[in-house]
């Protein structure tokens, strides 16, 4: 039997599932579990949509009351789902234990990633765990998808393919994306909440990150900081900070781009460090990020590291310059 046969065994059997996906949502996280919860309501199920994190201001317009902030009491679920989630220390928090919550069934598509979930299913070819419901729909006869998953499952393949440009923009994407706008979904709509709607302060962040962009390894290796006083000063939030990255690998000859980040240690106490990678071509940024501890795809990845930003831009510097000129 096939993992995806396991799965859909699963769900037959079961009355009661969980849904949830990995800690600060992105649109593929959200969209993908809305998805799920949507096909899952189709075939008679009971089901709880747990994100426990606030929403990110260009998520909020995917969820209209589905997402439950806190799960019930006294409750128990035959099978609990993780969407798009690559390692243990991006599980939500409050995840209930195994006796309540079921087996833990992964449903992901990153190249990396440790052995998180008790039931793996990874499809590291998929452009987005929103395609990987879709073919999950297919199997349980739910194709083309009810109206209610449109939307979701729409935002998690434009986020995922950066509005359909990334190379896992394939034929089968466009055609489940054109499926998906027969279903309801307004590509507008998706886009500008996803891609535009940018407060004053964003934009004066972006200016900010600009004026730190420095580029190396002749032209290769772009790289660019946000500081605590950058947010403070242009009354930007942490979520802006979202995408900042993508400007640097917008500048022709750039194919490594680093964006380091200054953020609240989880321990409460000081700043950690957060870089986010984007490459353009052949550099693999995934086991880059991997070196320093983090994961990712071959062309988006992160790590956090428990150093202050200057230090970590430099470590950045050296290996990323390795990567690309072999030194
Ligand atoms: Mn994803």
């Amino acid at each position: 039997m096939t993992t995806a046969e396991r799965v859909a065994e699963l769900v037959r059997g079961g009355e009661s599932f969980l849904v949830c996906c990995h800690k600060r949502p992105d649109a593929d996280a959200l969209g993908s579990a809305l998805g799920l919860r949507a096909l899952l309501l189709r075939l008679g199920k009971d089901v709880n949509l747990y994100v426990p994190d606030d929403l990110p201001p260009n998520l909020v317009f995917l969820d209209h009351g589905e997402v439950e902030r806190d799960l019930p009491a006294d409750k128990r679920w035959d099978v609990t789902f993780v969407m798009d989630t690559a390692a243990n220390a991006l599980l939500p928090k409050g995840l209930p234990a195994e006796d309540v919550r079921g087996p833990l069934v992964v449903i992901d598509h990153h190249a990396n990633h440790d052995d998180v979930g008790d039931i793996v299913l990874r499809e590291t070819e998929a452009c987005a765990t929103g395609e990987m419901v879709m073919d999950l729909a297919e199997m349980f006869g739910l194709r083309p998808v009810p109206a209610e998953a449109a939307t979701p499952i729409y935002a998690a393949l434009v986020a995922d393919t950066g509005g359909f440009r990334y190379s896992t923009t394939k034929p089968k994407v466009l055609r489940m994306g054109a499926e998906l706008l027969e279903q309801g979904a307004d590509p507008w709509e998706v886009a500008y909440e996803l891609f535009e709607k940018w407060q004053p302060e964003r934009l004066a962040l972006l200016s900010a990150i600009l004026d730190t962009l420095e580029v190396e390894c002749e032209g290769r290796l772009a790289l660019m900081t946000v500081t605590r006083e950058m947010l403070a000063k242009t009354g930007a939030t942490d979520d802006m900070v979202e995408g900042m990255v993508d400007y640097g690998r917008k500048l022709k000859g750039v194919e490594i781009a680093a964006l380091v980040w200054e953020f609240p240690a989880d321990s409460g106490e000081g700043l950690d460090t957060k870089i986010s990678f984007r490459s353009r071509g052949d550099a693999d940024v995934g086991v880059l990020a991997q070196r320093l501890g983090g994961g990712g795809h071959k062309s988006a990845a992160g790590t956090q590291l428990d150093i202050d930003a200057d230090t970590a831009r430099e470590q950045v510097r050296e290996l990323a310059c390795r990567v690309l000129c072999g030194e």
